[in-house]
């Protein structure tokens, strides 16, 4: 095998912290072998397992993909179709779309899409033929970080524009709140924080193998951060490590917030959160030494009240002085923006139409696709929300409306696609070219065509182009080529290369330096300084002020239900792919020895967790890494692989958060049964039934 021919060098495009170097090795008459890119700076050889085993599995497996579009010829949901020409397909979406365009923006056709792939062009060119068409947008980052994103646009004023992960070595600590990149970026974990010669300190409630290589570990009750963070910042204030002056000159409201958590002492903080007192104070104290990175995952704010969560904790950079330092700072997400690409001309924003609706929140799709008045359309791209969205059992019944004509683009027959009257195969990302911008780093990569799409699949953006054709359109932006749409890209990163050779070296970074967080201390908020005191929070009836609260414990009998990244999976994606699941086995529940015990459950027990949404049938694993009163369901498989036909998002009752409509999903709350108790109670099957047709296969077990 041989990686000289640099020709065959490409980059994951998940949705993941990672953005890994890939080499795909041809085999004379044989399947290609897809591998880690031993020269990748970030991943230095390895991809990761889950990956690794899907590139080579499901994704150049012919039989596992959509590999003609396809028309619907029987029930919605039981993914019944008959192949047929693009052509016909084409002309067939047209047909539908067209009266619903007659009279101004086609509101009534709503379109969900997200991080399917995360490669520029084919995350955004296809929203070029929906501004178009006037469709009504899923503001996608609802169902994500949505939260996060609107506390820290109005502490600081922007979420994208993080610290550069390159400034490791000037750090004093990495505090590491709320991600678990052993799962959701092992990369990350693995080289990264491996790499961190300062102290580690992690907060999450679970002791995750991320937690358990930090030096210092918090554990707090889940929707109890802001009390600890408050918590941290009285520690600060009163050992002189909070930067009074810094404040005073870039800051607003710091007095009052100092002044809030001169009430939360260790004592206090320690029953608000769970957090023993002595390890706030250490951590405190960590943080504090110096410069310090902060990293804000995205599962500590799909909490009920997770902005709020979020505008706590990232105040700690602010009150410790460290922004604008080399070394400290924090991260939420890097976009594309701080490498020069315009999202907006990428996903041609202009486009948009006079009369267009604003985007909605996923939390809100349902009641708009029950509503036959407003929602005559459905165009899913990128996204499964069967497998991903709240209120499975209630979607799969919405989705089965005759008069909602459903269209959906993939590579492979989703639980999603099971719906559509047309599903439009989508070509991977080892049969395209574009460029891939890593949220974690400022860096820029090469997605390369390295193979043929199987059968007569296509790119998000060949699609959309022919759907634009379809219509009779004839705006030349929505025609734009991708080679054009790279070398534009290119341009604007400020690199002086064009695609070939970007493609030869493989990840650049635009910066040789080290980037500054916020260079000149000039914040892009109304007032130009760090907002921990928001006048557009209060006009947004918010509080002006971040508030040490703390989510109580869960009522007596009930458990929090966390479902965060699976280490088998990248959301739903990798679901079909027999390798991923063979090694994640079959679908459980881990549960701390004491509530394991008060129920009477053992590990390899059957039991079922519900709550009023619905019902999951689970295996049992007893695991001290969960602590009492948290219930852990991974995130990620498909439905329709499972024996009950659903995951973990029939649980998911699509409660939002405080800040962006957006989903707190970790707010969940189930209790846990022995099944036989359950069974004998004659309450087994109840929300199963109620998926309809497509919930469980012709030849699923159902004990
Ligand atoms: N219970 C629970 N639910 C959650 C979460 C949770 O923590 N707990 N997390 C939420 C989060 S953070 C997110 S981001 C969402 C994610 O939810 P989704 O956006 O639904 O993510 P996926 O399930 O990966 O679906 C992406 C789809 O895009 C397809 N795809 C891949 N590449 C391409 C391509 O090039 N073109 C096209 N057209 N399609 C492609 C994949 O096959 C897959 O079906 O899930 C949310 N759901
Ligand atoms: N393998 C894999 N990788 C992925 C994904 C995947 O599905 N699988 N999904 C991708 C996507 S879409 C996203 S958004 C990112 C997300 O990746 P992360 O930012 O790492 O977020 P999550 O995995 O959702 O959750 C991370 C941790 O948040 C913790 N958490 C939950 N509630 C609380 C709380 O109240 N307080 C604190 N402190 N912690 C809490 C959970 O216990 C979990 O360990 O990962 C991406 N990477
Ligand atoms: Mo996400």
């Amino acid at each position: 095998m041989s990686t000289q021919s640099t020709t065959l060098r490409t980059t994951c495009p998940r949705d993941c912290y990672d953005t890994c170097g890939i080499v795909v090795v041809p085999r004379e008459g044989r399947t290609p072998i897809v591998r880690g890119d031993p020269e990748h700076p970030v991943s230095r050889g390895k991809l990761c397992a889950k990956c690794s085993t899907a590139y080579n599995g499901v994704f150049l497996d012919p039989g596992a993909r959509v590999t003609t579009p396809l028309r619907r010829s029987g029930v919605k949901g039981t993914g019944s179709f008959r192949p047929v020409s693009w052509d016909e397909a084409m002309a067939e979406v047209a047909s539908h779309l067209r009266p619903l365009a007659a009279d101004g923006p086609a509101t009534t056709v709503i379109t969900a899409h997200y991080t399917g792939t995360f490669a520029m062009i084919g995350y955004h060119f296809p929203l070029r033929f929906l501004h178009r068409l006037g469709a009504t947008e899923v503001d996608p980052d609802t169902i994500c970080n949505k939260a996060g994103q609107v506390a820290l646009d109005y502490l600081y004023g922007t979420s994208s524009d993080g610290f550069d992960p390159r400034s490791l070595p000037h750090a004093a600590s990495v505090l590491v709140w709320g991600a678990n990149p052993s799962a959701s970026g092992p990369h990350q974990d693995e080289h990264w924080l491996g790499d961190a010669a300062c102290p580690v300190i992690v907060v999450d409630p679970l002791h995750t193998p991320t937690a358990a290589h930090a030096d210092l570990h918090l554990q707090p009750r889940p929707g109890t951060d802001a009390a600890l963070a408050f918590g941290m910042i009285h520690v600060l204030a009163r050992d002189g490590l909070a930067d009074r002056d810094w404040l005073a000159r870039y800051a607003v409201g710091s007095d009052e917030l100092l002044a809030v958590a001169g009430g939360c002492d260790p004592a206090w903080t320690e029953a608000a959160t769970g957090v023993r007192a002595e390890l706030v104070e250490e951590a405190a104290r960590t943080f504090g030494a110096g410069p310090s990175l902060l990293w804000i995952g995205q599962g500590l704010q799909r909490q009920p009240r997770g902005g709020n969560v979020v505008r706590a904790v990232a105040s700690l950079p602010a009150v410790t002085g460290a922004i604008g330092r080399l070394g400290g700072g924090f991260l939420y997400l890097n976009g594309q923006e701080t490498r020069g690409i315009d999202g907006d001309y990428l996903a041609g924003t202009h486009l948009a139409r006079d009369g267009a609706e604003a985007p909605i929140s996923h939390l809100d799709l349902l009641d708009r696709l029950e509503d036959p008045e407003r929602a005559r359309a459905l165009i899913c791209w990128n996204i499964n929300i069967v497998g991903s969205n709240p209120q499975q059992a209630r979607l799969r019944r919405a989705l089965q409306r005759e008069d909602l004509f459903t269209v959906v683009v993939d590579p492979f027959p989703t639980d999603t696609a099971d719906y559509a009257d047309v599903v439009l195969p989508a070509a991977t990302f080892l049969e395209q070219d574009d460029i891939v911008a890593s949220y974690f780093h400022h860096s820029v990569s090469p997605q390369v065509r390295l193979l043929d799409p199987p059968g007569e699949a296509m790119p998000n953006s060949e699609i959309f182009r022919r759907l634009a054709a379809a219509m009779g359109y004839e705006e030349p932006e929505l025609y734009e080529l991708d080679d054009d749409i790279i070398a534009r890209m290119l341009a604007d990163t400020g690199l002086v290369m064009d695609f070939a050779e970007l493609a030869r070296s493989g990840t650049v970074w635009p910066s040789p330096e080290v980037r500054l967080q916020f260079p000149d201390l000039h914040f892009p908020t109304p007032s130009g300084h760090v907002e921990l005191a928001s006048e557009r929070a209060a006009a947004d009836g918010l509080p002006r002020l971040p508030e040490p609260w703390a989510d109580p414990a869960p009522p007596a009998g009930t458990l929090r239900l966390l479902s965060p990244s699976s280490e088998w999976s990248l959301n739903t994606l990798y679901g079909n792919d027999p390798g991923n699941q063979r090694r994640a086995g079959t679908l459980t529940v881990t549960l701390h020895a004491d509530d394991a015990a008060k129920r009477g459950l053992a590990a390899g027990d059957q039991a079922v967790v519900s709550n009023a949404e619905g019902q999951l049938e689970v295996g049992v694993v007893v695991d001290d890494a969960v602590p009492p009163g948290v219930a852990l369901i991974p995130k990620g498989r498909w439905p329709k692989t499972e024996a009950g036909g659903a995951n973990v998002n029939v649980l998911n009752p699509g409660d939002r958060s405080d800040m962006g409509d957006s989903s707190a999903v970790h707010g969940t709350l189930v209790t846990v049964e022995v099944y036989s108790d359950v069974r004998l109670r004659g309450s087994i099957g109840a929300a199963a039934q109620e998926h309809g047709a497509g919930g469980v296969p012709e030849d699923a077990q159902v004990p």
